[in-house]
């Protein structure tokens, strides 16, 4: 039984092989990606039994996205839409410092995610629901369906965890903002950066949103501060863990993974010091790679990692 259920749009992921527009492009490499997969493998490589719900066109790439996420130990419900494609997200990098995104998604088999695509228990029996903020802006059943997942974790009691994960591309602050918060609010656990979590209170100061969440009834804010580590704040108790130095390849993706460290070491029952530095060490090893999960660490790859031992595996 999976202890965490995650629902989203994953997409086919074409990214350039060399530094440069894609105009000028020649070789493309195709894999795929979701924040919400992205976070369930993270999970899954760190040993948690994990299920992600969402829709795919009744495609190549559909089969692909399937196909990948259950390769890597996850229970897979693909719902198939034969009325709408796979989406598709294009990734270049313009120059060695920058990487940029273009999405093909609109209208995709996956915005049109339906609350009655949620198996029947597939929610009550989880111990912990993940939810982002993309979802939630990608079409009305999209919000719907978020929304009714989040009443059967209430009801359960099943601890709800929200990643704000803002995508300008799918909304303006002023319309995201809203919706946004209204899941943030509900949520047990939220995480953003500071940017994400001033979104939510555009009417307050932007270092009072863990407050307002708090007062909300959302128990943990979680900041990501990047290359600077992150902030807990637990009520009126802020507890900080520092970032690794490392050389960036790719940041896209490190987010998901900084999530699935921190969900996993909870599920693990570790204290709060161990959740942010394992948050921390996977957000920074998800940057060492150009995929945007496939850096995700396994706990023994974790484990050298945090040691720094960096002789060479024979
Ligand atoms: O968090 C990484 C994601 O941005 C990426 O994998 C794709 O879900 C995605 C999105 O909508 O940006």
């Amino acid at each position: 039984r999976p202890a965490v259920v995650t629902l989203g749009e994953t997409m086919a992921l074409v990214r350039t092989t060399e530094i440069g527009s894609l105009r000028h492009a020649s070789e493309l490499r195709l894999g795929i990606g979701g924040a919400e997969s992205n976070v369930a493998i993270g999970l899954a490589r760190l040993g948690a039994a994990v299920s992600w719900l969402g829709r795919v066109g009744d495609d190549s790439l559909g089969e692909r996205v399937a196909r990948e996420i259950r390769g890597e130990g996850i229970e897979v419900h693909a719902v198939v839409d034969a009325d709408a494609p796979t989406g598709l997200m294009v990734k270049e990098k313009p120059s060695v410092s920058s990487t940029a995104v273009h999405y093909y998604r609109a209208g995709s088999a996956g915005s049109r995610l339906s609350a009655s695509d949620l198996p029947d228990g597939w929610v009550e029996d989880a111990a912990l629901l993940h939810l982002t903020g993309i979802t939630p802006l990608l079409s009305e059943s999209a919000r719907d369906t978020v929304h009714a997942a989040l009443d059967q974790a209430k009801a359960a009691g099943v601890t709800v965890s929200f990643d704000i994960n803002y995508r300008s591309a799918l909304g303006s602050a002023a319309v995201a903002g809203p919706v946004l918060r209204e899941i943030a609010e509900r949520a047990d656990i939220v995480f953003g950066g500071a940017e994400e979590l001033a979104i939510l209170y555009p009417e307050a100061a932007p270092e009072e949103s863990p407050a307002l969440l708090h007062a909300a009834g959302c128990a943990a804010v979680v900041v990501k501060l990047g290359p600077k580590g992150a902030a807990v704040h637990i009520g009126d108790r802020v507890i900080t863990s520092p970032g690794f130095v490392i050389d960036v390849v790719d940041t896209v993706g490190a987010g998901d993974a900084f999530v699935a460290g921190y969900l996993s070491a909870l599920l693990d029952g570790a204290d709060t010091d161990a959740l942010l530095r394992r948050a921390n060490a996977c957000g920074a090893m998800a940057c060492l790679v150009p995929g945007d999960w496939e850096a995700a660490p396994t706990l023994r790859e974790l484990d050298r990692f945090l040691t720094g031992d960096a002789d060479p595996v024979r």
